[in-house]
């Protein structure tokens, strides 16, 4: 698990012995947080990698191909977002690209590990000033706490959590999405990363049944994410009725999108047929 001298290389290992690795010219930072184990290595191809409890977290030279697809895709389908929360994102990728839509009056972010935070801060060039903007608020504390504690309520809620495995697993469950949904305002967005669809199909399963329970309406989605084993998964409840097969061109049109391509919006839906087939209940 984790850094191996012979191929100086960093190496995550999935279940299954499926690994997804990278060479290291340096090795920046290795320390426990309150939380976690966090590692930062200096990569020789996609600048630093950040690394929680040995899971890869993001690479600065591509992790746009992981938060473009977690923000814009709900931030367009909904009508005029002014109000979002966002759970985790320590390293303030999400926060930015929630900052690029212009209809955007206030943003929290709720991250557990304040350490997560100062790294990104101070090593990476990744949140790009965003902890100043004055639409943003940033707390430090437990998103499933906030969740059930806050009055407010909110036009999308997104979700940037560490896996459907280990700690995050309880903002995966009933229970959390329950809190989430009756902190939307109508015609709302939730959406979550939801895992590798190969490696961890049966907890975007669970999540997928679990957020039926509880979202008038579910979409599930995939997209090659750099660093991640792919397809990763993501997955979007709504309360009420909107559509998400459609998105704002007109609004998409001032992003200067690298990865997500709102006017191909529809290939987002792609999955392994047999996936697919599972997530509606059908036999494979
Ligand atoms: N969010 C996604 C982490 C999931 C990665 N999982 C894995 N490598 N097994 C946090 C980082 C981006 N803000």
């Amino acid at each position: 698990m984790g850094f191996n001298r012979e191929d100086n290389a960093f190496i995550e290992w999935y279940p299954r012995g499926y690994g997804v690795g990278f060479k290291v010219k340096e090795r920046l930072l290795e320390t426990q947080t309150k939380y976690q184990r966090l590692e930062l290595y200096e990569t020789e191809g996609f600048g630093k990698l950040l690394v929680l409890d040995g899971t890869v977290q993001l690479l600065e030279v591509g992790e746009e191909s992981y938060h473009e697809v977690l923000v814009h895709p709900v931030m367009l389908a909904h009508p005029r977002p002014r109000k979002v929360l966002i759970i985790g994102g320590g390293d303030g990728g999400a926060l930015r690209e929630v900052l690029k839509h212009e209809d955007v009056e206030r943003v929290v972010m709720v991250e557990i590990d304040e350490t997560v935070i100062e790294v990104s801060k101070l090593y990476m060039d990744v949140a790009k000033g965003v902890f100043d903007d004055p639409r943003a608020e940033v707390i430090v504390g437990d998103g499933v706490e906030y969740l059930r504690n806050t009055g407010e309520r909110f036009d999308v809620i997104i979700v940037d959590s560490t896996d459907p495995v280990g700690p995050a697993k309880l903002l995966f469950s009933e229970g959390f999405f329950e809190s989430a949904y009756t902190r939307l305002n109508d015609n709302g967005l939730y959406i979550t990363q939801a895992g590798s669809v190969y490696l961890f199909t049966n907890e975007l399963l669970d999540a997928y049944m679990a957020m039926k329970k509880v979202f008038d309406h579910v979409h599930y989605f995939s997209f090659p994410v750099i660093g991640y084993a792919s397809p990763w998964g993501f997955l979007v409840g709504i309360r009420g009725y909107l559509d998400f097969n459609k998105v704002d061109l007109g609004r998409a049109g001032k992003l200067d999108l690298y990865y997500y391509d709102p006017e191909r919006h529809g290939t987002l839906f792609q999955m392994p047929r047999y996936v697919r087939r599972l997530l509606e209940n059908e036999r494979t």
